[in-house]
């Protein structure tokens, strides 16, 4: 068969992106038509791939970044023929149950690597794909080889996460990670020299990548570019200089072929200038083979990699396959229990930062895909272990990670490894600055990846640093995203129990909130179950019928114990229920539930936060000690007795409220 012309096959990519989005009348056909050239260039020239096996671990990865263009993707993995991305679900464009969303989402459609959307995500997330091939090479040879390719947009590059993720990625050197930039010049409100006139690629080359431009409707300079970027000892970005909309007469060029249909006549218009003479959804069976040609292209690649995977050692084989699926050794159960044991039977009065630490010591023996890192509070989170090598520019034998002081580009990288596959990462900051990191974790939460986040600094508990630094309702706003699994553990079996469960969840994130001061231990009897599983647990039983149940969480359950002994000793029958994760809790089957909150006429909850949230366990008229506001900087024992977090406060409101009973 005659070859086919690859503008052509690019125009293939623009008609399914006009009509997709003509038909949803929701959209974004500008980026898909203004990039089809270098898509194209990539898809058939360079990306390593089988369309057959989305799933081949060691497939390049493409990941759009510039999510708003996802008809781009989504006609890309039509065309290349993937199996479950249909002509009928690029018909279904952004409608209900259909595969082609808005925005391309990892765990909806097969061959979306990320979820992208928020713009800076996609390449922030990158970093966390490109870091884990080389690491993951560094353990298993030849079977792991590939690239990750990026293409981003105006908008994802001034975003403030692009330099973070562009500073991690050229220290480290992630040779292997090609951003092309769809450098338009356009963006929402209009041209980009409305609100920026950044020098991207000297920006780049500062942030000690390889970049250059380029004309991003000549593939030939497109593909020479390219294998400069392979070529490179470091990362590369190459601006494409395209037009927004390519084709369309009136509106290319310009902002109005950004995020709207093009209009039954413009669509018309556009697919004249492009000679393409097909009716919607419509391509030619000479296209359509071509493109389908590409998608089996890899397919010897792919068995070329499967001989080499099946070279390795059974042992050595069953664990990359392990790794990959996210199975956990079948180890760790047991390496938490023995903790277990040891922490009640030589108890340790100390932080759950360092309760934390105990805990990683235990996991990294039995767990060798853990990757640790803190955004450069490595001593104030207890994150290193005594065994840490660390990950060093071109260096990838380690796997402790100095992620620097970028919380989100932390946040999102560890959302690329846990992507990727092969590794649980794990990564640590003051709690007060999830906020600093939210966007990639919400994106770890919707998105479903196991990734583990290490806060510590929990509440006002941490002191003399004051109220920047003291988190209030940090808590409350991290238990209220769905899918973020919050623990806020007690003491060192608490905690080694804590981490027992954000290792096993996996599918989706955990944050671990850690104490800076020191903890008495609570927990004084071995339980082979892990206690914290639902969410809460009697840990004092009443004398008797109880007449108060007292819930607390984190440091403030020695509060509650204390407050128990001396409600016990006035008489007033008190319990005692700990509450690591309160969503958790509450997502405990009814009848559960309630065995654990009990029936106890009086309900205090004790935490240094905000009350939100803990009226469904206390009631509107349960009694909340906690915080108002923000706190104060000053010694922590002081500001527990300022703001009345006291055993004292806990008995007085018990003993007022039983009296008028
Ligand atoms: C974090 C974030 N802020 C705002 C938006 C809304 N938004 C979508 S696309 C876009 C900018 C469009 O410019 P560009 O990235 O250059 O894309 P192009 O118009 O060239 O396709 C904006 C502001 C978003 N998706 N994410
Ligand atoms: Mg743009």
């Amino acid at each position: 068969m005659a070859q086919v012309d690859h503008s052509k096959m690019a125009n293939a990519i623009r008609a399914l992106a006009m009509d997709g989005v003509e038909k949803a009348k929701s959209g974004h056909p500008g980026l898909p038509m203004g990039a089809a050239d270098v898509a194209t260039v990539l898809f058939t020239q360079f990306l390593k791939f089988d369309a057959a096996d989305p799933k081949w671990p060691d497939r390049d990865r493409f990941i759009l970044s510039a999510g708003h263009g996802s008809m781009l993707l989504y006609a890309l993995l039509y065309l290349t023929g993937n199996k479950e991305m249909t002509l009928d679900q690029l018909k279904n464009f952004r409608q209900l149950h259909s595969k082609t969303p808005g925005h391309p989402e990892n765990f909806h459609t097969s061959g979306v690597e990320t979820t992208t959307g928020p713009l800076g995500q996609g390449i922030a997330t990158s970093v966390g794909f490109a870091l884990a091939e080389r690491m993951l090479a560094a353990e298993y040879g030849d079977v792991v080889d590939h690239y990750t390719y990026v293409l981003c947009s105006d908008g994802d590059l001034m975003e403030g996460v692009s330099h973070e993720a562009m500073a991690l990625a050229g220290h480290l050197k992630l040779s292997k990670l090609i951003f092309l930039y769809d450098d338009n010049g356009i963006s929402i409100d209009g041209p980009l020299t409305l609100a920026d006139s950044v020098d991207q690629v000297a920006r780049f080359k500062a942030h000690g990548w390889n970049s250059e431009h380029v004309d991003g409707h000549d593939q030939s300079a497109i593909a020479a570019s390219i294998k400069r970027a392979q070529a490179s000892d470091r990362p590369s970005m190459i601006a494409c200089k395209t037009t927004i909309g390519f084709g369309a007469p009136k509106k290319a060029g310009t902002s109005k072929a950004h995020g709207e249909p093009l209009g039954a006549e413009e669509l018309a218009g556009a697919k004249k200038a492009l000679g393409w003479d097909y009716g919607p959804f419509e391509v030619p069976d000479d296209v359509l083979t071509a493109w389908r040609n590409v998608g089996k292209q890899g397919a010897s690649a792919h068995a070329d990699w499967t001989k080499r995977f099946e070279a390795l050692p059974d042992d050595k084989r069953a664990e990359f396959t392990r790794r990959n699926d996210h199975v956990r050794p079948a180890a760790m159960e047991d390496a938490i229990r023995q903790l277990k044991k040891k922490l009640v039977d030589e108890p340790q009065t100390v932080a759950t930062r360092k309760a934390s630490e105990l805990a990683l010591e235990a996991l990294v023996q039995v767990v060798p895909e853990m990757v640790i890192g803190s955004a450069d509070l490595t001593p104030s989170n207890n994150t290193r272990t005594k065994s840490a090598i660390e990950v060093k520019p071109g260096d990838f034998k380690g796997r402790y990670i100095h992620y620097g002081i970028r919380e989100m580009g932390m946040a999102a990288a560890m959302n690329g490894i846990a992507l990727h596959g092969g590794f649980i990462p794990a990564g640590a900051t003051f709690m007060c600055f999830t906020d600093y990191a939210r966007p990639a974790m919400r994106i770890s939460a919707l998105a479903q990846i196991p990734v583990i986040y290490i806060m510590t600094h929990d509440s006002i508990g941490l002191g003399e640093d004051g109220p920047t630094h003291q988190p209030v309702e940090h808590l409350a706003a991290m238990r209220a995203m769905p899918n973020m699994r919050v623990f806020r553990p007690a003491d060192t079996v608490e905690t080694a129990e804590c981490w027992q469960l954000a290792m096993e969840k996996t599918n989706g994130p955990t944050m671990l909130a850690l104490s800076r001061q020191n903890l008495t231990p609570v927990r004084t009897t071995h339980h082979d179950d892990n206690l914290c599983a639902a969410g809460g647990y009697e840990l004092i039983a009443a004398k008797g019928k109880a007449a108060v149940s007292i819930f607390a969480s984190g440091s403030e359950v020695e509060i509650a114990v204390a407050a128990q002994k001396q409600l016990a000793d006035k008489g007033i029958a008190t319990r005692v229920v700990s509450v690591p994760s309160l969503e958790l809790l509450l997502e405990q089957p009814e009848e559960r539930q309630k065995a654990i909150i009990g029936d106890a006429p009086i309900k205090i909850a004790v935490e240094a936060a905000v009350r939100f949230g803990w009226d469904a366990v206390i009631g509107h008229d349960g009694t909340f000690i906690g915080m108002k506001g923000f706190g104060s900087s000053a010694p922590a024992k002081e500001l527990y007795k300022l703001f009345g977090i006291t055993a004292e406060a806990v008995v007085e409101a018990a003993t007022s409220k039983h009296n008028a009973a």
